[in-house]
């Protein structure tokens, strides 16, 4: 058994359909790397082979922002504009966190990847807040990578909070959807100043999933820094125990 190697963390690819991209946000390549851990993009593909052998492969997985989920899977109507969406995504995405739940293996899950498995798992979304959710705060305008949108209160007891140790923080904010019913595996671990679901845990599984973006502020923001510290050490941790066993992140 390997045990010296590093973790290789999977992430989840952005279909950029005009250009004939895929792509990942760099930041995301570069937090892997400065963790410790070397990155790997996913093709963005259904086939569910090809994913099974990405499964095998990655020893954690970033469920990275993205188009919108499609609402039809929570019984919502889609917008009229189809570049909103990716249905390939969709499918590969639910693949992947039955894959990951299945071997154990962590899931880091960021704003539409929080969103997606909330609705995988039964829950479901304001597929735009602002039309649909009360607020002063302008969760979706762009405040810059780094600039700080909003508060959020990390719940003590929680996995964020073990990880940050702290109770308020300020975070930045790149989303019109969040969790409107919230799957029932799911616990909150951080909630904005206006009441949306901003993080959430699965009690016992290594699975986190925070609405704001720690990648582009990993630079200057010791919590993001450990946020995917905490991510790739629980990755690490799975594979010295051989893969059988696990560790909250
Ligand atoms: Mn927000």
């Amino acid at each position: 058994m390997q045990t010296s190697r590093k973790p290789r963390i999977g992430i989840m690819p952005i279909n950029f359909e005009k250009m004939g991209f895929v792509v990942v946000r760099e930041h995301f390549l570069r937090a892997v790397i400065d963790c410790g851990a070397v990155p790997i993009m996913l093709p963005r593909t259904g086939n569910k082979d090809t994913l099974d052998e990405f499964v095998e492969l990655c020893d954690g997985m970033i469920l990275s922002g993205g188009h919108d989920v499609n609402p039809e899977l929570y019984g919502e109507e889609k917008a009229d504009n189809p570049e909103f969406y990716d249905d390939v995504r969709d499918v590969m995405e639910g693949h992947i966190v039955d894959a990951f739940m299945k071997t154990k293996k962590p899931i880091f899950a960021i704003c539409r990847g929080m969103q997606f498995m909330n609705v995988h798992f039964g829950g479901t979304l304001y597929t735009d807040i602002n039309k649909e959710y009360k607020t002063n705060i302008d969760h979706p305008r762009d405040h810059g990578f780094h600039g700080i949108a909003h508060n959020v209160t990390v719940l003590q007891g929680t996995p964020l909070y073990d990880i940050i140790s702290r109770t308020e923080y300020g975070v930045n904010s790149f989303h019109h959807q969040a969790i409107k019913e919230m799957a029932s595996v799911f616990r909150v671990c951080a909630v904005s100043e206006d009441g949306l679901i901003e993080g959430v845990y699965i009690p016992g599984e290594p699975v986190l999933g925070v609405q704001w973006h720690p990648e582009l502020m990993i630079d200057d923001d010791a919590e993001s820094r450990k946020l995917f510290n905490a991510f790739i050490d629980a990755c690490q941790n799975n594979m010295k125990k051989g893969g059988t066993h696990h560790e909250c992140i």
